[in-house]
């Protein structure tokens, strides 16, 4: 039986609430370029279906814009929103209730830790660095970010890299995932995965999830589990709940073999 040795975060939705800030410097860059296109908070939901900046937007104009699609250099376009969004980053951006307690928590307890996500590097280092400083980069081992793969999620390729650079068997490890197709990503590679949901994904369905909840919780702050399996203690999900959901994975593999 394998034991859990490792916690596979996804980023945007998962470790922070991030998306209302990238729909914003997308919609800066738009009008930066000069380009007649502003995304509605409806539309975001609807293109939050292709992960990945750039490929939403090469979606995005072909989709809605064809006239647009010869005149826009959509690597310029993505980059510039990359740039906008770290500076709209500053000050603005916290963690989810509860990462920071579950970050610490593993830690200490000698798990390994992976950012697993389709954003890119210098986003994550941002993320990490204005919420945890120096201690952020240093909680984890591993980092698989957009720039690794050409398939991002939902392919397995993002979790196949993680796995390659901890050295560790997919059963060994428990992924963390706010969206379907992140869900997809991690059970493509053989991840066991937990879903906390974000207003972006709270009414998507999770098939192939071991559990979902809708925050990890914090004692003023409750996580409530959404999937009618037993609500964490305390409504705090803590490594001994995690423990015990990545237990279940274990053996319901077991028997399906
Ligand atoms: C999140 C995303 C990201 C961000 C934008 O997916 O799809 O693309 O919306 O990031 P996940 P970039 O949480 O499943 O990794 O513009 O930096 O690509
Ligand atoms: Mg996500």
């Amino acid at each position: 039986m394998s034991a859990l040795r490792a916690l596979l975060w996804d980023v945007d939705g998962t470790l922070a609430e991030t998306e209302g800030l990238h729909l914003e410097a997308f919609n800066r860059a738009f009008h930066d370029f000069g380009l007649d296109v502003t995304w509605s908070e409806d539309l975001y939901r609807e293109l939050l279906q292709v992960t990945g900046g750039r490929e939403r937007l090469r979606h995005y104009f072909a989709r809605y814009r064809p006239d647009l699609v010869a005149r826009v250099d959509v690597a310029a376009l993505h980059a510039h929103k990359t740039r906008l969004y770290g500076e709209l980053a500053r000050n603005r951006l916290q963690l989810r209730p509860g990462v920071v307690r579950l970050l610490r928590e593993a830690k200490a307890t000698g798990l390994a830790q992976a950012v697993v996500t389709t954003t890119s590097r210098v986003n994550v280092q941002t993320l990490l660095r204005q919420t945890l400083g120096e201690e952020g980069e240093r909680l984890f081992d591993v980092f698989a970010t957009g720039e690794d793969v050409t398939r991002k999620k939902p392919a397995p390729d993002l979790y196949r890299v993680a796995l390659a650079r901890l050295g560790l068997a997919p059963e060994a490890c428990l992924a963390l995932e706010d969206s379907p197709l992140g869900v997809a990503a991690a059970r493509a590679a053989g991840v066991p995965v937990v879903v906390v949901t974000s207003p972006w994904t709270r009414d998507a369905r999770f098939s192939g999830a071991l559990a979902v909840f809708d925050g990890f919780g914090e004692p003023d702050a409750p996580g409530r589990r959404l999937d009618g399996g037993s609500p964490p203690p305390g409504g705090c999900l803590d490594l001994a709940s995690l423990r015990a959901l990545h237990r279940e994975a274990v053996r319901d593999a077991g028997r399906a073999c």
